[in-house]
């Protein structure tokens, strides 16, 4: 068996919820850093790894290779239990997955790096207007984390009552991005203040981007 290798890039938000599943589950690894500004998640030797070209990639002990954040985070809770990050009650758990895909599936990917590249080498909107894409569909996804969270009054301390999920996992990330493009949080108090209470959580802080050795 060897050490489980991550892949990963200090503001990927994507990397960012395996760094944070991992360090609850106190699972080691071996950090890969790769470059998304100097396009090393398309070179081939990186290719090899994960065909889809986008981080993270995660490679267990005994070699198998993943790809795609989501099925990781499912993977690593069915072989690696405790803590549980995905609940065992078929509603919780439906939830956890409904506010995670929030994030995942109609926020992460309009305002992934390559999207908002395109934005701008292909169609020249200024970068004025790529921040007003960004900001818009942050507030546009939050106001449906928020709106949902409200709906069904299952939060308490985390997205989830007292019990980190794969909900916060997702949520944490968003938000960093969100702040580190200036937008405007203040419609959006539940998932805030979960946001900065997971935060606050020792192994959240430790796979916080500015707490990467790849950070600059
Ligand atoms: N659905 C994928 C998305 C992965 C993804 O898009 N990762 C970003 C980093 S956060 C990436 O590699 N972007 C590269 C690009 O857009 O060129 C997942 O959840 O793993």
């Amino acid at each position: 068996m060897s050490m489980r290798t991550l892949y990963t890039f200090f503001r990927s938000s994507t990397s960012y919820r395996l760094r944070i599943a991992l360090a609850l589950k106190g699972l080691e690894y071996d950090p890969r850093f790769v470059s998304l500004p100097k396009l090393q998640h398309r070179a081939d030797d990186y290719l090899s790894v994960n065909p889809q070209g986008l981080l993270p990639a995660l490679i267990e002990p005994d070699g198998k290779v993943f790809a795609q954040s989501l099925a990781m985070l499912e993977y690593l809770d069915e072989t690696y239990p405790e803590p549980r990050l995905v609940p065992a009650d078929p509603l919780e758990r439906a939830y956890v997955r409904m506010m995670s895909q929030i994030v995942a599936c109609d926020m992460h990917p309009l305002n992934n790096v390559r999207v908002l590249k395109y934005l701008g080498q292909k169609w020249n909107f200024p970068d004025a207007d790529v921040n007003e894409w960004y900001a818009h569909w942050i507030a546009e996804g939050f106001r449906s984390f928020e709106a949902t969270l409200a709906q069904y009054g299952l939060h308490g301390r985390f997205c989830l009552g007292e019990q980190v999920t794969i909900a916060d996992i997702c949520l944490v990330p968003q938000v960093a991005n969100a702040r580190r493009f200036n937008c405007d949080l203040s419609a959006y108090p539940l998932l805030t203040a979960i946001s900065e209470r997971a935060e606050a959580l020792d192994a959240f802080a430790r796979a916080a981007p500015e707490t990467q050795q790849d950070a600059f």
